[in-house]
């Protein structure tokens, strides 16, 4: 199951809104086939994995990071392949959150006489997946926040200056998180002010994430950096957008989504229609006000909060959180299941909000 855990994870961030599945098949003590899911719309892990072990695979045992699926997607329900193909026993991970799913596979596999063994190694599983299993059970997109501040959780100086806060090391690991989203989330102050190409550079080929632009009065730039990238990007903004500004946007290649009546983007019902586009895991990159307005709505589920080691001051500079906030200390959001790792003299702090 280890060898699967690993296989899965060499997929990561290919799979778009499928999770990350690995499988090895064994027999009589020797491995004879293995296999991930690497990319959607493609062979799923068992699938793979049963092809390589060939005409040999009578009575071995399978090991499988999801339950397999019972359901016709994309491709044919991996569990009808097991049956066809006799396997003895189907040691599985975890159950597949995937409502069309959900314990059926392995419904289905015990019917036919196969032995199904499930948990093993199941919260290693279950993590691997964390976005799929959001997205897939709620139809809204899992949200993963990213901020870069001093140690007063300033994101730029009261002059504006923000180039660089934290050092190359926890910079590089931000494209990283950008290779593991299918999405990139900005506020239209961050394209204006920093004109980032939102792209995922690694010295490893990556791919590059959808960009998104919350923007309500459509101040994006035509010529914005963001929009001369390879791939789309997507303007989010209200009822209320000036068309004028639409129209060139849309010249520039941009793609356009309105979510509320305005004055502001209804950001809960952007999620949805993003997600309705099968977008479903966004990182998102500032600035603050995106970031508080986010929090407020209790629309982010993973943070990634990097700290340089500095003080910058500035009761007008701008913060990783900015929102008219809660009156008490009881009423906090606060991090569940927090991680510190260190980036050189840089630390994050990892967690998931837990909202009252
Ligand atoms: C498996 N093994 O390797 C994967 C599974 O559209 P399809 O046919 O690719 O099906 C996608 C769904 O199948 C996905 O939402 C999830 O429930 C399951 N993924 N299942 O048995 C795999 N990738
Ligand atoms: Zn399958």
């Amino acid at each position: 199951m280890r060898i699967a855990l690993q296989l899965a994870r060499g997929a990561t961030g290919q799979t778009g809104v499928n999770p990350m599945v690995g499988c090895v098949i064994v027999k009589d003590g020797a491995v004879i086939g293995m296999g991930a899911h690497l990319k959607m719309g493609t062979g799923h892990a068992e699938v793979q994995a049963l092809n390589m072990a060939g005409a040999n695979v009578e009575g071995s045992t399978v090991y499988v990071t999801l339950e397999p699926c019972s359901h016709h997607g994309l491709t044919p329900p991996c569990c009808d392949r097991l049956i066809a193909e006799n396997v003895k026993r189907v040691v599985v991970a975890c159950t597949d959150p995937n409502p069309r799913v959900a314990g059926t596979g392995i419904t289905r596999l015990r019917e036919h006489g196969i032995e199904v063994q499930l948990g093993i190694l199941e919260r290693e599983a279950i993590d691997l997946n964390e976005k799929f299993n959001k997205f897939i059970s709620t139809r809204m997109p899992f949200v993963t926040l990213k901020t870069a501040s001093t140690l007063d959780g300033k994101i730029a100086s009261k002059t504006g200056d923000s180039r660089w806060i934290t050092n190359d090391q926890s910079r590089a690991f931000v494209h990283t998180l950008r290779h593991q989203h299918q999405a990139i989330m900005v506020g239209v102050d961050t394209v204006v002010v920093d004109n980032p190409k939102l792209t995922t550079r690694l010295s490893v080929a990556a791919l590059d994430p959808i960009r998104i632009i919350i923007d309500s009065k459509l101040r994006t730039p035509p010529t914005a950096s963001a929009l001369e990238q390879a791939g789309r990007t997507i303007v989010v903004t209200t009822d209320e957008a000036p068309e004028d500004k639409l129209e060139k946007l849309l010249e520039a290649g941009a793609e356009i989504l309105k979510a509320g009546a305005g004055p502001r983007v209804d950001l809960r019902d952007a999620m949805k229609q993003l997600a309705a586009q099968e977008i479903g895991s966004i990182l998102l990159e500032g600035g603050g006000r995106l970031n508080g307005a986010m929090l407020e709505q209790k629309l982010i589920d993973k943070c990634y909060l990097f700290y340089a080691g500095k003080i910058i001051g500035g009761d007008n500079a701008p913060s990783n959180f900015s929102f008219g906030g809660f009156e008490k200390m009881s009423e906090a959001v606060w991090l569940d299941r927090l991680k510190l790792e260190q980036f050189g003299y840089d630390w994050c702090v990892i967690g998931y909000p837990q909202y009252q």
